[in-house]
């Protein structure tokens, strides 16, 4: 079994990731342009920004649903979906909004979805980013922790049954890891050596539940040796050894060598969601994680060791700033959905199949039993003794 990895932060792994942060470990060399260099801060900063504009939108009560930040984990999202080239597919969860934008999701669609506005992707019916484009390699996300797995795990036995050279990535959080739907999934793609990166964002909580709650493994990549897989684990605060490290696995999985479980260490600094006011956080421990550990605040360190100047990473905090005040704007003027519109796309038109041959003719039978009066209560008085 390859096993390799980029243990930053000493190898803290699953149940010390919330107790301190790691140190900031240098990454490993890793082949990038000064350009790209500076993508990645730029899709950071992007992602963060555009958290804040939502966080304003919310409390002026325009969000409709709740909202789900990443902030803190800017770096393993955007570093770990820049990994991937542009014709392969991954499927994000509710703290991935930054692996949404490297893969090509705008803000005013964002900004639109969240709306709920009628001309968002998904036309006021679903929230935040649950939504997918398979043009642009993201994958529609859903609720269930960790059915996305065994989705996966066949969407990239598709690519290789085709020997169709495309890799698939799959986010998972520490909580999900202990679903059923994971295990099947992970173990399915690994037997199948299917070309799948599964990453692990180990943040620390599930939820209220912290890590060392719900898993007694030292390390989520201790996991991997039950699969027979290969493992890398990172420093998900820093973006270039989150980088380094899935580039590896998606190397390895491009290679034809199969699955690797990526886990990328990092943190949760606001709630699950906006309503949680985090009272199960021990004092002090979100403090110190945006004190010695953001992602951002670290990264602009090393650009600027690296000779980046401040006047350059200005011009990408204006260029950002810029994109999404346009982008608000744009959104906010979309008008909300036709009520109709909740039908389209539900219903096949024509129908394929042909209505079931004992409901020809009988709709009152249907109405009387099926649709009751108050349809969708329970009027007992209305029916006598039943
Ligand atoms: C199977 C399943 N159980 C419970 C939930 C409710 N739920 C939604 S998110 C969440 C916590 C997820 O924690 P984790 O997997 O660590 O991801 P994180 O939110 O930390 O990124 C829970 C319990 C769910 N969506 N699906
Ligand atoms: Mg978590």
């Amino acid at each position: 079994m390859a096993r390799t990895g980029t243990v930053a932060g000493g190898g803290r792994g699953a149940r010390g990731s919330a107790a301190a942060p790691p140190a900031a470990v240098p990454a490993d060399d890793v082949e990038l342009t000064q350009l790209q260099r500076l993508e990645l801060y730029y899709w950071m900063r992007l992602t963060r920004s555009l958290e804040e504009r939502l966080v304003n939108l919310y409390r002026q009560t325009k969000v409709v649903g709740g909202l789900f930040r990443s902030l803190g984990q800017e770096a393993d999202a955007v570093g770990s979906a820049y990994a991937l080239e542009r014709s392969d597919v991954l499927s994000p969860l509710i703290r991935n909004l930054g692996s949404m934008l490297v893969k090509g999701a705008t803000p005013v669609e964002i900004l639109k979805q969240y709306m709920a506005k009628g001309d968002s992707p998904t036309r006021g019916r679903e929230l935040n980013i649950h939504f997918g484009d398979t043009a642009r390699g993201f994958i529609g996300q859903i609720s269930p922790l960790g059915d996305m797995v065994p989705v996966m795990a066949g969407v990239t036995l598709s690519f290789k049954m085709r020997r169709d050279p495309r890799v698939g990535l799959v986010y998972v959080g520490d909580g999900a890891t202990s679903t059923g739907a994971f295990h099947e999934g992970i173990n399915f793609a690994a037997v199948q050596r299917c070309p799948l990166v599964v990453v692990v964002e180990n943040n620390g909580y599930a939820y209220s539940t912290p890590t060392r709650k719900q898993t007694l493994a030292a390390q989520f990549i201790d996991k991997a040796i039950g699969y027979g897989i290969a493992a890398e684990q990172a420093d998900g605060n820093d973006v270039i050894a989150t980088y380094a490290a899935t580039r590896r696995a998606v190397d390895r999985a491009r290679r034809g060598d199969g699955v690797t479980l990526v886990e990328l260490i990092t943190y949760r600094r606001k709630g699950h969601a906006e309503h949680d006011n985090q009272s199960y956080v021990p004092a002090g421990e979100i403090d110190r994680w945006e004190r010695e550990n953001d992602p951002i605040t670290r990264y602009l360190a090393r650009l600027r060791s690296e000779g980046v100047t401040d006047d350059a990473l200005a011009a990408i905090d204006a260029r950002v700033a810029r994109e999404i005040d346009e982008a608000t704007d744009l959104a906010e003027q979309s008008g909300v959905p036709e009520a109709l519109d909740a039908l389209v796309g539900v219903y096949a038109d024509p129908p394929s199949e042909r209505p079931l041959w004992y409901r020809a003719g009988q709709g009152g039978v249907v109405d009387q039993h099926e649709r009751p009066e108050g349809w969708g209560t329970y009027d007992a008085a209305a029916r006598g003794a039943d």
